[in-house]
């Protein structure tokens, strides 16, 4: 039975008894910025499936969230100590902001974060960027989320809990001045094997400030594997594997595979919501006005989700199939990402080269192939999007779990359509019943989207319904991080 979101609060309470819960992330759940009217601010919430699955659980709770304050506004809606009370229609809990420059941005989140520990982790070490700069800022933020976190525990018993790469040394820093403190951490993206984590050479400071907590989430066994190699092989930690547990200076660090999720009933109702069906059907009109089947993508603009390498397999599907030609449109969805950094900014000119160069190509007086927005839509209209379509393509080259595959599965709810997913993702360890792709092989991979274009009805329906059935939810995930948490403190 999936938990409800609001059992989540007792749950935690009877857990942890009456300790604190403090979250502590790069991203603020809530930003404040200047709106259009002169001298006004208001809230914006970026959207992201955790921040809307943790807020409510605050609210319930009343602790803390530890974050960047990012919103151009923030620093004029906190008091002295970066605090401000959210929701700002019903305060329930503290936003802690922590403030960083235009350098501390450039070095800490561009530089270390998003050019040398997002490319490693995502095996591609070619395109990190090792710059001292980069590294030095990144202690000293991570000082700082530390030193925020210590003063929003307060002298008070605390469960701490740590989100993503960027915070890999916050929590030696937090647990070397409080002991007792349980902190957690969960790292949203792959653990890379040794071979390749290795290459940085503060490999060993990383691994030190990432063994501080109790438990390490992943979201695959594999990716607690990796990390529990690097404990062993670089810091020299002592590792048992069948515990699959490192102890360092006689601190044990749990390393759990836990799978995330989405909240299912949200990307359902919405895409069962009244007015869908017309919606869908001008989508249609738009995207395929001669009839014929649409396949969607949602992604961020980002070299790991594989985007060169769709589009390269539709090109090849366009090409040596032309039954698909005016028969199959393709409509993606990509969330410009990262655009200071060059790697970003090439990637995003190659994919509209050869969006522009597949329309050229194939495209009639009548009939565009691929439909490219560059744009973010509203969570509602992604729903819509994804019941509408026949076909999704995730076609990663390496993701830690990728959400989109399940919001899509959520959203179909006339089991018409069929996953194409990479088994690369992290989700191909969970989705039976999608068709999965190796995305480095182009050809090979628009055999599989011929294959699943030509999947009858039935096929597609009981594959849906089977993915379905097997989706817990971002509640379920909470539930099971914070009950092997709780085992260990
Ligand atoms: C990291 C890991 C892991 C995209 N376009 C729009 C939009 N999105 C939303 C999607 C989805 C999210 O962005 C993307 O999630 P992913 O899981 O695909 O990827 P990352 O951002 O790379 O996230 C990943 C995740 O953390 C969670 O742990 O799964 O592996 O890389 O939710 O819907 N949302 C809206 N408009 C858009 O145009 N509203």
């Amino acid at each position: 039975m999936p938990i409800a979101p609001d059992e989540l609060g007792p749950l935690f309470r009877t857990l942890f008894g009456g300790r604190r819960l403090v979250v502590v992330s790069n991203r603020e759940p809530y930003e404040h910025r200047w709106a259009q009217e002169v001298g006004e601010i208001e809230v914006q919430r970026p959207a992201g499936g955790l921040t809307s699955a943790l807020d409510p659980l605050l609210q319930a709770l009343g602790g803390t969230w530890v974050a960047w304050g990012s919103g151009e506004a923030d620093a004029d809606t906190v008091d002295a100590e970066g605090r401000v009370r959210v929701p700002p229609e019903s305060p329930a809990y503290t936003l802690r902001r922590v403030r960083l420059t235009q350098d501390d941005v450039t070095h800490y989140y561009l530089g270390f974060s998003n050019q040398f520990l997002w490319p490693l982790c995502h095996l591609r070490p070619a395109l990190t960027r090792i710059r001292a700069r980069h590294w030095e800022r990144y202690r000293r933020v991570n000082r700082r989320f530390a030193e925020a976190t210590l003063e929003e525990a307060g002298g008070r018993d605390a469960v701490v809990w740590f989100h993503d790469y960027h915070l890999a040394l916050a929590p030696l820093l937090v647990r070397r001045r409080r002991p007792e403190l349980a902190l957690a951490h969960f790292w949203h993206i792959p653990f890379p094997p040794y071979e390749i984590f290795r290459l940085g050479p503060q490999a060993g400071d990383l691994l030190r400030g990432m063994l501080a907590n109790d438990l390490m989430g992943f979201h695959l066994a594999g990716f607690a594997d990796n990390f529990l190699r690097c404990a062993q092989q670089i810091a020299g930690a002592e590792i048992d594997w069948e515990a699959r547990t490192a102890t360092l200076d006689g601190h044990v660090c749990h390393a759990g595979a836990f799978p995330i999720s989405i909240d299912v009933e949200q990307f359902r109702q919405a895409a069962d919501a009244p007015g869908v069906e017309g919606q869908m059907e001008r989508l249609r009109a738009r995207y395929a006005p001669g009839g014929g089947m649409v396949g969607v993508g949602v992604d961020r603009m980002d070299y790991s989700k594989g985007l060169p390498e769709k589009l390269k397999a539709l090109e090849f599907l366009w090409e040596r199939y032309p039954e698909f030609r005016e028969r199959f449109t393709f409509v993606q969805v990509a969330v410009p990402s990262r655009s200071d950094i060059e790697a970003y900014d090439e990637l995003s000119q190659k994919v509209d080269r050869q969006v522009w160069e597949i329309n050229e190509r194939f495209g009639t007086a009548d009939w565009r192939p691929v439909h490219l927005l560059k744009q973010s839509l509203p969570a509602e209209r992604l729903a819509v999007l994804y019941r509408m379509a026949d076909l999704c393509i995730v076609s990663s080259l390496q993701d830690g779990m990728n959400l989109v595959a399940k919001e899509f599965v959520a959203s179909q709810t006339d089991g018409r359509g069929v996953l194409v997913l990479s088994e690369f993702a992290g989700a191909a360890e969970e989705m039976e019943g999608a068709v999965l792709v190796n995305p480095y092989d182009p050809e090979g991979c628009s055999l599989r989207i011929r294959e699943a274009l030509g999947m009858p009805p039935e096929e597609r329906a009981a594959a849906m319904r089977r993915m379905q059935e097997g989706m817990s939810t971002i509640y379920d995930w909470m539930e099971s991080y914070f009950t092997r948490w709780a085992a260990l403190v």
